[in-house]
């Protein structure tokens, strides 16, 4: 089966297909292999080593000048073959890309007006961020980073809330259980561990939770990272590590952080499925996205999907990043941005007309209006709540830093009411 070029003939995906007979091998995995994906790899009718290895070549499927990708240099190797996603699916991806490039480019404009302390900006990584929140049902969860602000909003987090974290005079701005998203992370990894113990937890509880645990590429040098995904393993979690991918820990080049073939390649050592994914293509990552959902709700266990972006701003807005790249680079992955290959192939395929690109765009100025009237209040802050809700019942040390800084308060008064005699 490929991805056909006839948009009316969608293919079925491949484990909707009738399981054909299994390899001779592939009902037979040997020694720590022999786990919950074997179920998975008699679907496909592959080895279990085929089926944990990421295909040859990254998954694409509508390449940056917004054609489809040919099956020919797309590859089809048994279990790497994916289906085009729906029409209507398509669209939301289009319209969320838009507004994903809206809300960047109106955060990293409220950071230099000061009405922010910080943002990371996924300018650039916009199809992973969507895909990311669309691939995902209600009762799901997904455990985001601090770059990945664009994919809370596309799973419905309030814009306002969703960046209050980062406006920095409080702890978080969004209820996590009642939207299913964790607190955007910034201690490395962290989230990765968050998110499997709660697919842990829906285990033993018999939900069909599946959990979407988002990463970046120095992140897999994470000591976390290694616990997150053995532990998610071994006890065949519904767990799909997100791993995006933007060629850079801050200023440290990919080539620096790891000689792998590919982070996808991390996957196998688990006794895990990996896949690799064009991160600039929306449809190629909602198919991949989608059925890695799809098996690990069946119970395959987890997997792990790469996706190769690029960030095209600097890190924060702290960072320099001329100072470790060339333009000329930067200059390739504009030409491979995700948002106009995909309005190129809408538009194409008669799918997006300039009357329902205004209404995009008007909606994606609707949400920049939310954030700059949101993030321009003045919110009053009470200094003790930074002490509130550290632990139950604080700490001896924090009970000390509690009273210091209420007597230094104190003093602080007791000279501005002097001052004002
Ligand atoms: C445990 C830990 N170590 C170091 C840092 C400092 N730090 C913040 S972001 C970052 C780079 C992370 O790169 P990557 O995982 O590729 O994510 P990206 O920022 O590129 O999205 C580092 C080293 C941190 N936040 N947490
Ligand atoms: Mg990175």
């Amino acid at each position: 089966m490929t991805i056909s070029a006839d948009h009316t003939a969608q293919p079925p995906a491949a484990e909707e297909q009738t399981p054909g007979p299994a390899a001779p091998d592939a009902a037979a995995p040997t020694g720590a292999s022999n786990n919950a994906a074997s179920e998975a790899v008699r679907k496909f009718g592959i080895s279990v080593e085929d089926y944990m290895l990421p295909a040859r070549h990254q998954i694409q499927m509508v390449g940056p000048d917004g054609t489809l990708t040919p099956h020919t240099e797309q590859g089809t190797q048994p279990g790497h073959e994916y289906s085009l996603p729906g029409d209507e699916e398509l669209l939301a991806a289009y319209e969320q890309l838009v507004v994903g490039r809206r809300v960047n480019d109106q955060n990293s404009a409220l950071v230099r007006q000061g009405r922010m302390a910080v943002y990371p900006s996924s300018h650039g990584q916009e199809a992973c961020q969507v895909a990311a929140a669309l691939c995902l049902s209600g009762g799901d969860w997904m455990f985001p980073t601090y770059r990945d602000s664009v994919a809370v909003m596309a799973r419905g987090v309030d814009p306002v809330q969703t960046m209050t974290l980062f406006r920095g005079d409080w702890h978080g701005g969004y209820d996590p259980a009642k939207h299913k998203v964790g607190i955007q992370c910034t201690p490395l990894t962290t989230q990765l561990l968050h998110g499997v113990g709660v697919a842990h937890a829906a285990k033993l509880r018999g939900e069909d939770t599946v959990v979407l645990a988002m990463c970046g590429d120095g992140a897999t040098s994470e000591g976390d990272f290694h616990e997150a995904l053995n532990f998610a393993a071994v006890f065949h979690l519904p767990v799909v590590f997100f791993v995006q991918n933007n060629q850079y820990a801050i200023s440290v080049p990919l080539a620096h952080q790891s000689v792998a073939p590919s982070l996808a390649h991390k996957a196998v050592g688990y006794g895990m499925a990996g896949e690799r994914v064009d991160g600039n293509d929306v449809v190629a990552l909602l198919a991949v996205l989608g059925r890695a959902v799809r098996l690990a709700r069946e119970g395959s266990g987890p997997l792990l999907v790469e996706a190769h972006t690029y960030r095209m701003q600097a890190h924060t807005n702290a960072d320099d990043a001329t100072r470790y790249r060339q333009d000329s680079e930067v200059a390739e992955w504009v030409a491979k941005d995700p948002l106009s290959r995909m309005k190129t192939y809408l538009t194409d395929r008669g799918l997006l007309d300039d009357d329902r690109a205004g209404r995009i765009a008007e909606k994606a100025e609707a949400v920049a209006a939310q954030l700059r009237e949101g993030l321009s209040e003045d919110v009053p802050v009470e200094p003790q709540d930074l002490f509130k809700y550290v632990f139950s019942t604080p700490t001896p040390q924090l009970q000390e830093q509690s009273a210091l800084l209420a007597d230094e308060l104190a003093r602080d008064a007791a000279l501005t009411s002097e001052a004002a005699r």
